[in-house]
Order: C-alpha cells, then structure tokens, then sequence
C-alpha cells in the first residue's frame, strides 16, 4: 500500500499559513485518481489559493493494521466554561490528575497552536514530546472506499457529515487503538469552528460544542499518555504505523 499525503500553504508576510492537508493509505491502482482528487481539494479550500503544494507518496513497508472506528457522540454543552467542566469530570473519572489536566489545558489555550500533538503524562502532568514545537504527528491512517461510504452514511443520519468530523474521527480512532494512550483532547485552531472533542477507547469520541468561543485563535490537540508507558513506540505507533480504519 501507499501513503499519499498533501499539504498547502501561502506564504503571509508574518508567516507560513497553513491552508490544507489530506493523507490516505491507497493501493497503486488509486493512486492517479487520488492525488487529482486531492489536488482539486487543496485548490477548493475556503483558506485561499496555496503557494505551495506538497504532496508525498511513499510505499508502506508493513501491511496496514486493521482498527475499528470509535462510536460518535455529541454532547450539550453550551460554554468553554462548562466545557472545561465536562472535560475535567470526564479526565479524572480516568484517574487523570488535575496536575495533567491542567498542562492540557495550557497547551490547549495557547495561540502558539503546534503542527501536531503534545504527550502528557496522566499523574505528573509532564510533557513528553521530544519536540515541544512540532509535537507528534498521527499520520499513516487511511479508510478504504467502501468504509469510508458506509461512515458518511452514517455521520449523515447524525447531520454531522463534514470532511472535518470524518478526519478528525479517524485520527482518534488510530490514536485511542495505542496502548499507552489513555485519552485526547481537541480544539481546532480555526476561529470559525468552535466544537472540539474528547476520545478514548472506552468513552468513544465525544463532541463538545462551544468548547471554544467564535473567533479564539487557540487550539492544539493533547494525548494524556500512562505514567509509565515508554513514549518512543508510542510515537513510532501514532507517526509511522499504517493504519486502515473501518466500521465496528
Ligand atoms: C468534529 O466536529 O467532530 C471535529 C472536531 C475537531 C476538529 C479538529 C480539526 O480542526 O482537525
């Protein structure tokens, strides 16, 4: 198998922005239709045009691993405030200490937003990433075409189809299938898009609405991690193994 990966960016006078990215595992007869379909879609998004446009594609040495999907719930949740509250509860019945949940929560309202994730751990609360501006990327993930049909159908019956709740899903559910991984939390870092989620192997993944308010330029993504996991095969799990996810 393949994994095809893209990304596009402008150039800003302050900055490199971000516009788009897609990634995917495909076998070598998807691959033509895949990168047009992936191009069309970093030149459609709402960011602008890119000046830039990287696209990757790299052959998988190990055969993907097979991992169900995570059961989708939204909560109600009607402020970041009462948010934080749901979040906290949920953490320390999962005996995440407040001394974690805080450097979460650091980390998660900090408009220095990093590319990829921060590993805390779930007693001390210590960031363990060994690079603390990067952070760890979860990529090698893919769905095949006929499970990712029977999940639109039913991300369509909860009216919450969209490319973001379908990507961020995936990513969870790779992530939340890692033994040493207790738990995530999310907030996109786009001002417009204002519900996050909590998820887990056994809570799901669940949607907090309002988790940010309209215009709030922080964001990140946390994985709370066992106190006593070895973070290298974690990392190497969540960057670097292929991953196909399908329906439970
Ligand atoms: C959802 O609505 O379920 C997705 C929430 C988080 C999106 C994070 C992101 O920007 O990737």
């Amino acid at each position: 198998m393949w994994n095809v990966r893209i990304r596009a960016s402008r150039k800003t006078c302050v900055s490199n922005l971000h516009i788009s990215g897609a990634e995917g595992l495909y076998d070598t007869r998807e691959l033509p239709q895949t990168v047009t379909a992936y191009v069309r879609r970093v030149l459609g998004h709402s960011r602008g045009l890119p000046d830039t446009i990287n696209i990757t594609i790299e052959s998988m040495e190990q055969g993907p691993v097979s991992v169900p999907l995570l059961n989708v719930k939204t909560i109600r949740c009607s402020s970041p405030d009462r948010a934080h509250k749901i979040i906290s509860e949920i953490l320390t019945d999962m005996d995440i200490t407040q001394r974690a949940i805080s450097a979460a929560s650091r980390v998660l309202t900090s408009t220095n937003v990093m590319r990829g994730a921060s590993l805390i751990t779930a007693r001390t609360g210590l960031r363990i990433e060994p690079d603390k501006k990067r952070g760890v990327r979860v990529s090698r993930l893919g769905i095949k075409r006929a499970e990712r049909r029977k999940l639109a159908l039913s991300l369509s019956r909860l009216r919450i189809n969209t490319e973001t709740v379908q990507e961020a899903l995936l990513l969870a559910s790779k992530a939340a299938s890692c033994q040493g991984i207790l738990a995530e939390v999310c907030i996109s870092d786009d001002p417009d898009y204002t519900t996050g989620y909590i998820a887990g192997r056994d809570i799901g993944y669940v949607r907090i609405p309002n988790i940010k308010s309209r215009c709030d330029m922080h964001g990140g993504r946390v994985f709370f991690i066992r106190e006593e996991a070895d973070p290298d095969p974690i990392i190497n799990y969540l960057e670097r193994e292929p991953v196909l996810l399908c329906n439970g």
